[in-house]
């Protein structure tokens, strides 16, 4: 157990800080003084328990993981580093001495939005529960600068604004000036033969930027085990070229500097999306080479060499993006330990372990060799010496398939490709939920398969359920643990208890009245945000994630235009009202997501505009849709749209998020859904479309025609015309030929209008469900109740029993 604070001391403490870092006394302290002055107060107390358990974590024996990943999206921290410790009311009691409401300071903070979407916070959520499990474990990434754009909607269209976060986020952060490691770009490499005949290859005339550490602490639920979220920032080691400046040259004497910087400015606003851009592999490579050092470094302390790095460290590759840390691995074992080959080799692959998430050929990534010898020579020659001997291993395994050698090397047309490499030099693949593992050994990695069977496996993606629960939703928590103890929050499956009640019509209707109560709040955000009034008795219809064609936020749109083409051919029709919500963000340069986004908003203008529909349907779109604002929207949500084509999204997480807060899934059996689906039963939630083994058919036979769809039914022909002719004075063009135009897989590649029938029909039980509240509240209960499973802890103890080989720091002492 974490020690109790009483209010007095907290006073104490923050004052201190106020004085000491801001000579202020709590009357004349700004709410940033005070929201900073707090955090310090909290870190003190995480640092102290971080300190603890270093002797534990130091010991070579006691193995610990490392997560690599190029994002991170942790949210704001204050609320739920309070919610771990057990804090909350005594801070809140404190602060409310000095008539501060904690409420404001949690609002004060910034995101600390270091990904896009999924990918960055399923790793943020894998932290949370290593350290909830009293395990060992650190992730590792960019301090990026700048994080994941902030969204504007200007007159309908997306606008993209920089994210400054360090500006108060910084709080967090604890540099660790002395832990400080070079890293070395360009250059080339020199053979040298020394005295007994060895050759060693010298790499010189490199560029070094220097990698400093910004630590932040992650704590667990009730858990005196704190981790670290070490983030490097890049820096020259020359501030200034004073001969330069000397010479009145003075942006060039700083463009060492800047070079050097620039690499940990700004994250990527792509996701799911590989580009082949310069920065990126500087990026990759800044990172990984810090980190690998710092990791050898560290073992070296306790631990004579390096035979045993991997009963120390288990480190896993979040996608392909640090798949560099397999070749700088295998380079300062060889070149700064003096490693063989083989048992260089030996250890690496005992060492590294690699989650997939995507099948999308779009979003693997595969590297310009020509780019990648140019800035890395060291590890292209390495990768290519994996290639050549993997090469060797595949004409023995499959001698007579030359065409399945080929996709399955790792050096192929002058492209490295990330993902083969690490299929290759990984102990343990993995996919994200049951079918994408299927589909990983099946199809994309179906070579790998035969060859290594056993290498595959499955670890569905799991969330930090306290933070959407217990944090955002506290009414419906309360309510639980009245009813079920508080046991829930140790271990979710024990959310099942619930169950017990789903005959029970005084629950049912209190978890109404939460969800009502939710509602209003949302409905609250939304007047003052998109200054529309929506009914809180309508159905809040929700699809919250990235903007991405696959996603199909576009069949969502269609149902949307359908039912308004409906209403004006028929202005008397009865009809359940409404409130379509959405949130997404699209990548700067991705042309048809952000006319996605302009059709949702044009079409949200157009509703409220026609007094006709705008009581009965309306459209909701949410600017800046981010972890805070998930945290606002989840529990507020009734009908959670997961409608991917199927074989698409590799799991989803928001899904998971949903359904924990009682929304009721209408997907298609996709990613998570089709567990969502085995945990509630097809009586919870609506299903719809093709399935996977459909849609490949359809692609096999090449025969869709989408025209012709549109041409057999006039619903479809209308909405296809209304985006003609204009929403809201704005025609879409662009989005009916993406459609339209094209044969064989060129128009309408994700299947939205193949969909459609389906999915209208979907909606419609949706719509007749929520007529009878009773069964309405019913489902929602047993969706709460059946996401026990979903949870993030439960993830990772898989990870941690099948792939890293570590367990609690306590069970092993
Ligand atoms: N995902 Cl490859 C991302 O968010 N970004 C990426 O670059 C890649 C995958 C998502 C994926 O689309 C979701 O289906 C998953 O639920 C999520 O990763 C976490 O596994």
């Amino acid at each position: 157990m974490i020690e109790k604070f009483l209010a007095k001391e907290l006073i104490e403490r923050i004052e201190g800080k106020l004085q000491r870092n801001f000579g202020r006394e709590p009357e004349d302290a700004t709410k940033q003084q005070i929201f900073r002055a707090v955090c310090l107060v909290i870190r003190d107390m995480m640092s102290e328990l971080w300190l603890e358990n270093q002797e534990i974590l130091n010991d070579p024996v006691k193995k610990q993981v490392i997560y690599l990943s190029m994002e991170f999206l942790p949210g704001a921290s204050l609320r739920n580093n309070l919610f771990n410790l057990g804090l909350s009311e005594a801070f809140q009691e404190a602060l409310a001495a000095y008539g501060q409401n904690i409420e404001e300071l949690y609002e004060l903070e910034p995101d600390a939005g270091l990904g896009n979407g999924g990918l960055g916070r399923l790793a943020s959520c894998y932290l949370d529960a290593v350290s909830s499990l009293e395990m060992a474990g650190h992730g590792m990434s960019i301090c990026y600068e700048y994080g994941i754009f902030k969204q504007k909607i200007q007159d309908g269209n997306q606008v993209e604004t920089a994210d400054d976060w360090l500006s108060l986020g910084d709080i967090w952060l604890i540099e660790k000036e002395d832990e400080k490691e070079e890293v070395h770009f360009g250059g080339k490499l020199e053979e040298v033969w020394d005295d007994t005949g060895k050759m060693k290859l010298i790499h010189r005339d490199y560029t070094t930027v220097i990698a400093i550490p910004k630590d932040m602490l992650i704590t667990g639920f009730d858990s005196r085990v704190v981790n670290t979220l070490r983030l490097w920032q890049s820096t020259s080691p020359i501030s200034i070229d004073m001969g330069l400046f000397a010479k009145g040259e003075y942006l060039k004497s700083m463009e060492e500097k800047h070079k050097a910087e620039v690499i940990s400015k700004i994250l990527y606003p792509e996701d799911a999306h590989e580009e082949g851009k310069m920065l990126r592999i500087n990026q990759q490579y800044f990172f990984i080479s810090a980190s690998m050092h710092t990791l050898v470094k560290n073992h070296l302390k306790v631990s004579e060499n390096l035979d045993d790095f991997h009963h120390h460290y288990a480190v896993h590759i979040n996608d392909t993006h640090p798949t560099m840390a397999i070749p700088e691995l295998m380079r300062i074992f060889m070149d700064e330990y003096d490693y063989e080959w083989e048992s260089a080799w030996d250890i690496v692959t005992k060492t590294i372990s690699y989650t997939n998430h995507t099948v999308m050929p779009e979003a693997l990534e595969q590297w310009p060799e020509n780019l990648f010898a140019k800035l890395l020579p060291r590890l292209h020659s390495i990768v290519k010496e994996i290639d050549r001997r993997q090469n060797a291993n595949l004409l023995k395994a499959f001698p007579d398939e030359e065409a399945l050698r080929n996709e399955m090397a790792i050096i192929h047309n002058g492209k490295l490709r990330m993902a083969n490499l690490c299929v290759t030099a990984s102990h343990t693949v993995n996919g994200v939920s049951a079918l994408h593992s299927t589909i990983l050994r099946e199809k994309l990695f179906h070579g790998f398969y035969r060859m290594t069977p056993d290498k595959f496996t499955n670890v569905t993606n799991g969330i930090a359920y306290r933070r959407w629960l217990c944090q955002a939703n506290p009414k419906l928590s309360e309510l639980i643990e009245e009813l079920c103890g508080p046991g829930f929050k140790k271990d979710a499956s024990e959310l099942a208890g619930l169950l017990a009640y789903q005959d029970d019509a005084s629950v049912l209707e209190r978890l109404r009245s939460i969800k009502k109560e939710n509602k209003l709040i949302l409905a609250e955000y939304i007047k003052n945000h998109n200054n529309i009034i929506v009914n809180p008795d309508s159905i809040f219809d929700v699809q919250v994630k990235r903007l991405h064609e696959y996603k199909r936020q576009l069949l969502n749109l269609f149902h949307i235009m359908d039912l308004y083409n409906q209403l004006r051919e028929n202005p008397q029709m009865e009809m359940q009202p409404r409130t379509f919500i959405f949130g997404a963000k699209a990548a700067a340069g991705y042309y048809m997501a952000k006319q996605i986004i302009r059709l949702a908003c044009q079409l949200s203008a157009q509703l409220e505009k026609d007094p006709a529909v705008r009581d009965r349907i309306k459209l909701v779109f949410l600017e800046n849709y981010s972890v805070s604002l998930s945290e606002m929207i989840m529990p507020a949500a009734e009908v959670s749209e997961q409608i991917s084509l199927a074989g698409k999204e590799a799991s989803g997480t928001g899904n998971m998020k949903l359904m924990l807060n009682g929304a009721i899934t209408l997907g298609t059996m996709d990613g998570a859904n089709v567990e969502i689906y085995e945990a509630v039963g097809r009586e919870n939630m609506f299903l719809f479309g093709m399935q996977v083994e459909e849609v490949d058919q359809m692609n096999q036979e090449g025969l869709y025609s989408p025209w012709c769809y549109s041409q057999g039914n006039a619903n479809i022909a209308n909405i296809l015309e209304l985006m003609s002719k204009g929403i809201n004075d704005v025609s879409f063009m662009d989005i009916v030929n993406s459609l339209t135009t094209g044969f064989n897989g060129a128009s309408d590649p994700y299947y939205v209008i193949a969909d459609f029938e389906s999915y209208k029909q979907a909606q419609k039980n949706v719509t007749a469900a929520y007529q009878d509240i009773n069964r309405w509240q019913k489902m929602s209960l047993a969706n709460i109740a059946g996401a026990g499973i979903f949870s993030a802890d439960r993830s990772v103890k898989e990870y941690a029993e099948r792939i890293w080989g570590i367990d609690s720091i306590y069970d092993i002492l």
